[in-house]
């Protein structure tokens, strides 16, 4: 197993590389969407949580992220010691009419399949995606943590309509007419992800690409009056069930998983190693379930993290593992700080299951 570190789009740059590997990383989890970019309040120097509005604007649809500017963040990345596992999410510029199923979906999910061919030409082997209309939407951010730290967490279900023009927490067009998105149905939701992994799977086999598919977070039934895709442990079997591929797989986010009501994530870590689908995971810790719960420190909240990695090595998972959601710690560096902790933590908690034979 190796220890990854994820890195926003502004962090692209030659002293983050440094600070990742000074953690002790080998490996980069690359986000090339701009959370930030006209943010409604997004700190630049924590996790997105957004407003009502959502985290901003998207990025430009008709500029795809190129071969040579995932090139160039794959180089530099190497110079410093570093490989790039991973990129994080697409951008709902480059797929919201996919998520809606709206007139320019074939144009966008030709889009999407250069972007993927760009990506395993770069010799990136992973990308990550969401497949959500909602995002990741309706969380809480406060001083709830141990010491008075920044957390995010959930206090109740989220259902303010999506304003026509949002998608996937964020504006696509702000021009669009006044209105919200009509609900869709659990059924058309998973229709129309078939339909993405139709398209992207024949493509993500031939680039050496794996789809990473990452559970609803939070993981309610139901976000912004929309249904979800993997709000359960057993729903990840179900994605795999449908689209038997090798280039079909799980971004296993462990603190999404922990909020689900249902199952045992013990069991889910144990279902889904042995089946060799786990392509990366976020690794985090909560207290709570939805509606209702806290991000927490890794030491503390309710997954014993350190039986995670014992039955992850057990089941011969060798992929990289990136601290999530690592609560801001008070000082001049918050992210940084809570990062580093993470990152250290698990350092630890690696080297004592490898030795363990
Ligand atoms: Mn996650």
């Amino acid at each position: 197993m190796k220890l990854g570190f994820g890195l926003y789009r502004h962090q692209l740059d030659a002293d983050h590389f440094r600070f990742a590997r000074q953690c002790g990383a080998t490996h980069l989890v690359v986000h090339m969407v701009d959370y930030f970019r006209a943010a409604r309040g997004n700190q630049p120097g924590d996790q997105p949580v957004g407003d009502d509005a959502g985290w901003g604007e998207a990025g430009d649809p008709d500029r795809l992220w190129s071969f040579e500017e995932l090139a160039a963040v794959q180089t530099e990345a190497n110079a410093h010691g570093l490989q790039i596992e991973a990129i994080e999410n697409f951008d709902p510029a480059h797929w919201y009419d996919v998520l809606l199923d709206g007139p320019k979906k074939h144009d966008q999910l030709n889009n999407l399949k250069t972007l993927v061919r760009n990506i395993g030409r770069a010799g990136i082997p992973i990308i990550g995606y969401n497949f959500s209309l909602a995002g990741v939407a309706g969380r809480v951010k406060g001083p709830w943590g141990r010491g008075g730290a920044e957390v995010v967490g959930m206090d109740g279900p989220y259902d303010p309509p999506i304003p026509n023009g949002m998608v996937w927490n964020m504006v696509y067009d702000r021009h669009a007419p006044p209105g919200h998105l009509a609900t869709i149905s659990t059924e058309e939701l998973w229709r129309r992800h078939g339909e993405f992994l139709d398209a992207l799977l024949p493509v993500a086999e031939t680039a050496g690409v794996t789809l990473a598919a990452h559970p609803d977070d939070p993981p309610l039934p139901s976000v912004r009056c929309q249904p979800r895709l993997v709000n359960q442990p057993h729903l990840y079997q179900q994605l795999l069930d449908r689209h038997p591929s090798p280039a079909n797989a799980l971004e296993f986010c462990l603190g999404t998983l922990a909020e689900m009501t249902d199952g045992d994530l013990y069991a889910a870590v144990e279902t889904y190693s042995r089946q060799q689908k786990i392509a990366y995971v976020h690794f985090r810790n909560v207290r709570g379930q939805v509606p209702q719960y806290l991000e927490t420190f890794v030491d503390e909240g309710d997954i014993d993290l350190l039986r995670v990695l014992r039955i992850l090595k057990r089941n011969g998972f060798t992929g990289v593992l990136i601290p999530d959601h690592a609560p801001a710690m008070t000082c001049a560096a918050p992210w940084h700080a809570g990062m580093a902790y993470a990152c250290g933590w698990m350092k630890a908690a690696l080297q004592i299951v490898a030795a363990e034979g």
